[in-house]
């Protein structure tokens, strides 16, 4: 799909109420905080500082949505599961995130992004399982900090307990870049004419 060089920045929303109205179909990242979402969307559209990343977990607060094109849109995440953001801030998140998931039509799949050497952790498997029957793509990310052997394990590990496709991914060797672009392309052309129905509560 070649509108992945063509990648714009959109909008960003902090509230349910900002999101922007849906468009054509989109890809959605999610995962636990400083996983490599950010980075995994600047690796698969060839750019290095489109989404903001950050060594210090937390870095994205709202949702971003990025243009591919005029026929799809990545949309990323933020992060879950970092145990120093205060209380209130994890419910922000909660009817942030918890409202686009549930409400949007334009969804057509989304990539859980996991840790390769920390999978499958148990908030992970919650949004899973919430997630219901949408297209999924687990990506094993910071795969460049695995041996061959190890990355093989986690692979075989995770493909048998998840019903899902499940890839190796570095943002920094570009490890599964071209797969992924291969998947995502599939599904976002997919959506242009099948559109999922709304999720039932959280
Ligand atoms: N070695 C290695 N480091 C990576 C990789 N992907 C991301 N990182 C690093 O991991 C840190 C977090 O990356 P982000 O992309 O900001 O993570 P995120 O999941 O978007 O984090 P939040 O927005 O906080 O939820 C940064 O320091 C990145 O440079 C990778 O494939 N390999
Ligand atoms: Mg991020």
């Amino acid at each position: 799909m070649k509108t992945f060089s063509q990648a714009a920045f959109l909008a960003a929303a902090g509230r349910a109420a900002d999101l922007p109205p849906q468009g054509p179909p989109e890809v959605a990242f999610a995962g636990r905080s400083n996983v490599g979402k950010s980075s995994a969307i600047n690796a698969l559209l060839d750019r290095k500082r489109l989404a903001y990343t950050s060594k210090r977990p937390g870095r994205t607060q709202t949702i971003n949505f990025y243009q591919l094109g005029e026929a799809a849109r990545l949309v990323d995440l933020p992060g879950y599961g970092y145990a120093r953001v205060p209380q209130p801030l994890r419910a922000q998140w909660e009817s942030l995130v918890g409202a686009y998931l549930r409400a949007r039509s334009a969804l057509v799949a989304v990539v859980v992004v996991m840790d390769a050497r920390h999978p499958l952790t148990p908030l992970d498997l919650q949004l899973i399982e919430w997630l219901g029957d949408v297209p999924l793509l687990v990506l094993l990310s910071k795969a460049d900090k695995l041996t061959r052997a190890q990355q093989a394990a986690t692979l075989t590990k995770v493909g048998s307990l998840i019903q899902a496709e499940v890839r190796l991914f570095s943002s920094a060797t570009r490890q599964g870049v071209d797969e992924c672009r291969g998947l995502l392309a599939g599904w976002l052309q997919a959506g242009r004419g099948n559109k999922r129905p709304p999720a039932k509560g959280i």
